[in-house]
């Protein structure tokens, strides 16, 4: 049988492009216009088809050679080239060139128009079904569907004699995520009847909003699309519950007033949250399943107590940790907290400074507020919200007294936490609250 050549075509502007990936091996049967490998320049990617059918019998080229036009790809033991312009031919003619597919799938831009050399030797323009398996596209727009997971034998091609364009490729991929079609793969997996395991959500509307008045568009910050996605993420996955309390802090916040009198010099600013940090650890020590983490069917106790605070920038919300809190005091909390929470406004934190968390405080209490939910920060089971504290008259059994009350509000995962533990490390946090000296017990 006769040893075809398929070389590299006409790649357009690129003068030598990088091989990264191989997309067939020796031994392999390939089709007219499939893809062999991959080349990258700088600017582009893009693959390299079949000029015709057969077997490979050898790759000539390795990851990271460069190749051009001409290089020699691989030989085919050949059932004959594409067309009926290189049948028979020893080396059979270039094959049509891929067109370049930008490396980013979903800001791929639209398809460069195809540029097949003159002489090359076309998959023929069949239809997908006498094509074989393979479905009637061009490299890029495969390439396109591949990255994109989109399967291409599901997608009904409106070009020339049903060929796949990537506007096709497009429309499919807008089809399923609107909801208004799904992929065989995605139907097999759910559940007769959608039992609920697919959620089976309405497609979120799209509204023109221009129609109702004037508007503007802004991106996303770095920062709000990954909180974007863990808080997503978090709510989705976690059954929360969240309870809510109030603790006096009368006597507290006499004691922190006084001790940033005496600390005035030291440039030291002590407020609640670094008694919330020194309290949560106490609650924590009390009840450890608060510090845990789930993994599969086990629960992971944490024998540290490592703090993270949530910290509001103009970029976005980030989560400083104050790692062995437990070992450190209400002083030496407050600088680091300071620290930190500057080195987050300006966006300087480094990663190590957010990770190993065990507990997460998100305190609202400089702004205002009464109560919230909280999302907990998984791999941990809870979080504590908290809010402005506001004088209020609480009975004392003989009469109204003015006190100091912080609203406290605690997330937590049902899945490790029950209802009653939660309220009593609510009730444990507010005593502590109450009477610090209790930190000590
Ligand atoms: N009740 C009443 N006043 C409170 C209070 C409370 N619970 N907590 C803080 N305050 C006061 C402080 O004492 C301070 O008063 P002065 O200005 O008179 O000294 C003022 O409010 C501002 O405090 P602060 O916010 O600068 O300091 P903090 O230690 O309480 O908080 C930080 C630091 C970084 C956590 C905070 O600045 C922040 O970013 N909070 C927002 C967190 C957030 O966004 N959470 C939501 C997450 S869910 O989307």
């Amino acid at each position: 049988m006769a040893l075809i050549e398929v070389k590299v075509p006409d790649i357009g502007d690129f003068d030598e492009v990088s091989v990264i990936e191989l997309l067939v091996k020796p031994g392999d049967t390939v089709k007219p216009e499939q893809s062999l490998i991959t080349v990258e320049s700088d600017k582009a990617s893009m693959e390299i088809p079949s000029s015709a059918a057969g077997v490979v019998k050898e790759l000539k080229v390795k990851l990271g050679d460069k190749v051009a036009q001409g290089t020699v790809v691989l030989l085919l033991e050949g059932e004959g080239a594409a067309g009926a312009a290189s049948a028979g031919a020893a080396s059979a003619p270039t094959a049509a060139p891929a067109a370049a597919v930008a490396s980013a799938a979903v800001v791929a831009p639209p398809p460069q128009p195809e540029r097949v050399a003159p002489t090359a030797a076309l998959a023929p323009q069949a239809p997908a079904e006498s094509a074989g398996a393979l479905p009637h596209a061009s490299p890029s727009v495969r390439k396109f569907a591949r990255e994109l997971g989109v399967p291409l034998d599901e997608v009904k091609g409106t070009g020339p004699k049903g060929r796949i364009t990537q506007d096709d490729v497009q429309a499919f991929t807008k089809s399923v995520m609107s909801g208004a079609a799904t992929t065989r793969a995605a139907a097999a997996k759910a559940p007769a009847g959608g039992g609920g395991a697919g959620l089976d959500l309405l497609p979120w509307p799209k509204v023109d909003f221009t129609k109702f008045g004037p508007i503007e568009r802004r991106d996303l910050s770095r920062i709000k699309k990954i909180s974007a996605s863990n808080l997503h993420r978090n709510w989705v996955m976690i059954p929360h519950v969240t309870n809510h309390d109030d603790a006096d802090i009368t006597e507290l916040e006499a004691f922190r007033v006084q001790l940033n009198k005496e600390n005035e010099k030291s440039g030291i600013k002590v407020t609640m949250l670094a008694f919330l940090i020194k309290a949560c650890v106490a609650a924590l020590k009390k009840f450890p399943e608060f510090n845990s983490s789930l993994d599969g069917d086990q629960l992971v106790l944490k024998q540290y107590f490592h703090i993270g605070f949530a910290a509001d920038t103009p970029n976005g919300l980030v989560v400083p940790v104050i790692r062995d809190a437990d070992k450190k005091g209400i002083l030496a909390i407050s600088q680091e907290m300071s620290e930190l929470a500057k080195k987050a406004r300006d966006g300087k934190l480094t990663p190590g400074e957010m990770q190993g968390a065990s507990f997460t405080i998100s305190s609202l209490g400089g702004i205002g507020g009464r109560y919230f939910t909280p999302i907990i920060n998984a791999p941990e089971v809870a979080i504590l919200g908290v809010c402005k504290s506001q004088t209020e008259p609480v009975w004392d059994g003989k009469q109204f007294q003015p006190r100091l009350m912080l609203p406290l509000s605690l997330s937590w995962d049902h899945r490790v936490i029950d209802g009653a533990a939660a309220a009593r490390f609510n009730v444990y946090l507010g005593q502590v609250l109450s009477d610090f000296r209790r930190v000590m017990l």
